[in-house]
């Protein structure tokens, strides 16, 4: 077994990385840009090395400079965590070729699942089925208008280097195609240095159900369960929980055969993820392959038990899966919800600043994961994501609940963040009864972009009272009696700044 692991990342990714690493009696190495120099993630590695550099571009993509650190101080592997290096084929080369291990699947799987059509290509040839559409890039024109007149328009444009839904262009009718080509390869040029584009059938109102895959080096593949992550606002996902609630069992069945042979197809070892469309007819179609850790593993790993980061960290080291079946039922419902740094009611701008105050919540089935502190500063440098509340109940009732207790009790002051947007998406009917779809946000704008503010917990209250105006509490703590109503406490205290 490893003795000393990297984490090649920030944030609270890196923090769950070094806590698995903590269970497991590993140490853990942390390296950080300038302004993370008192980040969670530093405080509590085992050891922490400067990058240097304040931009991404300038430390947490220094893949070069890592792995030098690595190597200067004993480590045996690297955890790439998720986004930064974590699907970058070369980085993933360059720590095996210098004799340490990379935390993640082969580069080569890497790479082939980065181009969308030649994983579509993969895929046919092994039954795992895709939305029509082409394989190969669009040539011309003329060859595009009779491709779509074939499958019936609506069709959707996509980049064949993207991913996340960049470069992506909905076309309804022939007229509109020549420009919607040109748009795509456009943005495509710019995003991905590779202008191709290809053509799918457009689905409407999909689900997006993922299924997490594990595959060890000695050929043993294991699927544990869906993820459904329909909740995404601009392609950024905000809500996921699992299982879904649309899958019946032999729908499951059949899926996780799908992601398995779509992880063997590639050459897969390690954690990986494979993404699925969920049509309104019930068919389901293979969409990406995500060849790293996820953000909303925990979901998995609180309806399985499992630890997802033990179970990368055992496969890198060689060792077989314990796990010997797939999973076919889970142990009750968890759901996630990604707590932003932005201001829901300002059309979801970016909300920099000091973390002034933060008590997190706690709890019956509440878990927190984040990577920030009271005194940090949230900048406009990396991802606007600090922190995920997790949540776990016997029912899918119970969850939800449980999460809306959470996010209330949730304290936070100095910048601004998704909290009440997230629970009005809780608490509206349609999400209640699990009638969710990729266009659930937009469908329910009407609802869910309203001023209402929830009503903080009185606890939750006195805090924030107490921490913006420590000299005077308004009122007494715990009295239902005494609680200001919401106008009084839009007017207490200097509360511009807080949530
Ligand atoms: C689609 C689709 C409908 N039909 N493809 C968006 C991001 C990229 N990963 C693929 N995406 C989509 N592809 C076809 N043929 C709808 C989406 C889509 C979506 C997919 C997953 C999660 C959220 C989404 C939000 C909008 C659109």
């Amino acid at each position: 077994m490893f003795k000393k692991i990297l984490i090649a990342n920030r944030g609270e990714i890196a923090l769950r990385i070094i806590r698995a690493c903590k269970d497991m009696g590993i140490t853990s190495v942390a390296v950080f840009s300038e302004i993370d120099r008192k980040s969670p993630h530093v405080l509590h590695a085992d050891e922490a090395y400067p990058l240097g550099g304040v931009t991404s571009t300038e430390s947490y993509l220094r893949g070069d400079k890592i792995i030098e650190i690595a190597l200067k101080n004993g480590v045996q592997a690297i955890h790439p965590g998720y986004g930064f290096l974590a699907e970058n084929a070369d980085f993933a080369r360059a720590v095996q070729q210098s004799g340490l291990t990379f935390i993640g699947p082969p580069a080569e799987a890497i790479k082939l699942m980065g181009s969308k059509t030649a994983a579509r290509t993969l895929m046919r040839q092994h039954d795992v089925p895709t939305i029509p559409g082409t394989l190969q890039p669009i040539k011309s024109e003329k060859e595009a208008l009779k491709i779509a007149e074939e499958i019936g328009f609506p069709i959707l444009l996509k980049a064949s280097a993207g991913g996340g839904g960049k470069g992506m262009r909905l076309v309804n009718s022939a007229k509109k195609l020549p420009e919607a080509l040109q748009g795509a390869a456009r943005e495509a040029q710019s995003a991905f240095g590779d202008a191709s584009v290809y053509i799918e059938k457009y689905l409407e109102e999909p689900r997006h159900i993922e299924f997490q895959i594990l595959a060890d080096q000695h050929g043993n593949i294991v699927h544990l369960g869906e993820r459904e992550c329909s909740i995404q606002r601009r392609h950024q996902k905000i809500i996921e929980e699992a299982p879904s609630v649309v899958l019946t069992p032999e729908l499951r069945q059949q899926m996780g055969q799908a992601a398995i042979a779509a992880a063997r197809a590639c050459g897969y070892t390690n954690a990986g993820t494979i993404e699925f469309m969920y049509d309104r007819h019930g068919n389901f179609y293979f969409l990406e392959m995500n060849t790293r850790l996820q953000v909303e593993h925990p979901v998995t790993e609180l309806v399985t038990g499992l630890d997802l980061v033990e179970q990368q960290i055992l496969i890198a080291a060689g060792e077989k899966l314990a796990i010997k079946d797939s999973f076919t039922d889970f142990y009750g419902h968890s759901l996630e919800c990604r707590l932003y740094a932005e201001d829901a009611e300002n059309n979801f701008s970016p909300s920099p600043g000091k973390i002034a105050f933060l008590r997190p919540a706690m709890g019956p089935g509440v878990r927190e994961d984040s990577g920030v502190s009271e005194d940090n500063e949230i900048s406009l440098y990396y991802d606007p994501m600090i922190s995920k509340l997790i949540t776990w109940g016997s029912s899918r009732e119970q969850a939800i609940n449980r999460m809306v207790r959470a996010l209330k009790e949730y304290q936070l002051t100095g910048i601004k963040t998704n909290i009440n947007f997230l629970l009005r998406v809780l608490q509206h009917p349609a999400f209640r009864k699990g009638k969710l779809s990729t266009t659930f946000i937009d469908e329910h704008k009407n609802e869910l972009f309203t001023k209402q503010e929830f009503e903080p917990e009185p606890l939750a209250l006195a805090a924030l009272l107490g921490h913006v105006n420590k000299a005077k509490p308004q009122f007494k703590v715990g009295s239902a009696n005494n609680k200001p109503s919401v106008s009084q406490w839009k007017m207490v205290g200097r509360m511009k700044n807080s949530r």
